[in-house]
């Protein structure tokens, strides 16, 4: 597999109950790599942008109204297979169908509240990243646990 990068995006609901600590936690004791890491408050164009493949969706003007109804958490994660592995962590897009373990599952229980974004594919990750994320805001270093996590 390779080395992939997932933009996971802590939504306003996660931020405004106080699960920001909780939900970064699960990425980084799973071993993901952190690159980038802000909160922000997105203008609508910003989240028009980032859900467009979704804007002949009904729900399209609630969900773009909840994106920007309080700041977010952007994070731009790195690892072999993160984009797959993230969006397993994350689980179900309807919060009562995502297993028990996951962040929907143990944390949400409406489909319009589901507290985090993941990308869906390695491409969307790049995209995402780069939408959310200016030059110079992203961070290359190399954690200590490194060896201790691949061989
Ligand atoms: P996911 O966030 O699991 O990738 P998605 O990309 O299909 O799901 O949709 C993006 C967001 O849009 C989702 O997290 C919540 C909202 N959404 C999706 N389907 C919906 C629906 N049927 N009713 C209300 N909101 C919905
Ligand atoms: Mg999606």
């Amino acid at each position: 597999m390779e080395v992939e990068e997932s933009y996971i995006m802590i939504k306003p609901d996660g931020v405004q109950r106080g699960l920001v600590g909780e939900i970064i936690s699960r990425f980084e004791k799973k071993g993901f790599k952190l690159k980038g890491l802000k909160l922000f408050h997105c203008p609508k164009q910003l989240a028009e942008e980032h859900y467009k493949d979704l804007s002949s969706k009904p729900f399209f003007p609630k969900l773009i109204t909840y994106i920007t109804s309080g700041p977010v958490v952007c994070m731009a994660w790195e690892g072999v297979g993160v984009v797959a592995s993230a969006r397993k962590l994350i689980g179900a897009t309807n919060p009562l169908q995502a297993e028990p373990g996951t962040i929907r599952g143990d944390l949400a229980v409406q489909t319009g509240r589901n507290v985090v974004h993941g990308s869906d594919s390695p491409e969307n990750g790049k995209r995402e990243i780069a939408l959310w994320f200016k030059e110079g805001e992203l961070t290359e270093w190399t954690p200590v646990q490194t060896p201790w996590l691949v061989e």
